[in-house]
């Protein structure tokens, strides 16, 4: 998978070099470049914000340098490969390209959820736009979707001061899923959401600690019991703090 992120903090995304996912950088399956929206622009300030028309507080992402970024990335991407072997069998025969998906993060978009990370995970190239300000210019979107599928995404119902923290989140949701990132898949089965419930409280050695004890069923070696108990846990704890993910009783 191929990642562009445009942005005015380029800064922010340094921790993209280290861990999970640098591994995955460093192994080819993931490729991350971060732009500089302020390198699109052509001013001697490389002003990127101006006044809202119709007034009203804080300042507005201007479309040119969006428009230039986003037809640079576009086009880079849509260039042939040089000279790339054919593949002679149908086993290695590439994957259909699934297109550029252009993500912007916003408080006002569609909300983030487990189910999209997977859908995204299978995306050949993403491209995220973070917004700074009070907004972009409403025209970058409707310019963005007429060359690729553009999402505005939302990581939840708060307030943060720019989509940067919200695309590494996205980035690491994402990105665990693609094949290959994460050793153990299987480590994957049994998280948080993959089957509509929280997750089941683990545990591991001493036994006893502090006077608190292992829960008997997971010491007792009976693999049923211990399915059944770890099950009621997953609704029990759903039902208590996220009665939202049940479905209607
Ligand atoms: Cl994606 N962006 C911003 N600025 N604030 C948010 C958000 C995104 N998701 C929740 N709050």
């Amino acid at each position: 998978m191929r990642i562009d992120i445009v942005t005015i903090f380029p800064e922010y995304f340094g921790v993209l070099d280290v861990s999970l996912l640098g591994r995955a950088r460093e192994d080819g399956i993931l490729e991350v470049a971060v732009h500089d929206l302020r390198d699109f622009t052509h001013d001697r300030h490389r002003t990127v914000d101006d006044k809202p028309y119709g007034g009203g507080a804080g300042m507005v992402m201007k479309p040119e340098p969006w428009g230039e970024a986003l037809d640079a990335i576009l086009d880079a991407a849509a260039a042939p490969k040089s000279a790339a072997p054919e593949s002679t069998t149908e086993a290695d025969a590439p994957a259909a390209d699934t297109g550029p998906i252009v993500i912007f993060p916003s408080p006002a978009g569609e909300v983030f959820t487990q189910a999209m990370a997977r859908e995204l995970s299978h995306a050949d190239h993403i491209v995220f736009g973070c917004g700074r300000y009070e907004g972009i210019d409403q025209r970058v979107f409707e310019y963005a979707g007429s060359r690729a599928s553009v999402r505005l995404v939302s990581l939840g119902d708060y307030v943060l001061n720019g989509g940067e923290v919200a695309v590494m989140a996205m980035i690491e949701a994402i990105g665990r899923l693609i094949p290959g990132v994460i050793g153990n898949p299987e480590s994957l089965v049994e998280e948080s959401h993959e089957d509509g419930l929280l997750e089941y409280p683990s545990y591991t050695k001493p036994a006893l600690w502090r006077d608190y004890e292992v829960p008997p069923v997971l010491t007792n070696g009976n693999h049923g019991a211990i399915a059944t108990w770890r099950r009621a846990q997953q609704l029990e704890r759903t039902r208590r703090v996220r009665p939202d993910l049940l479905p209607p009783a």
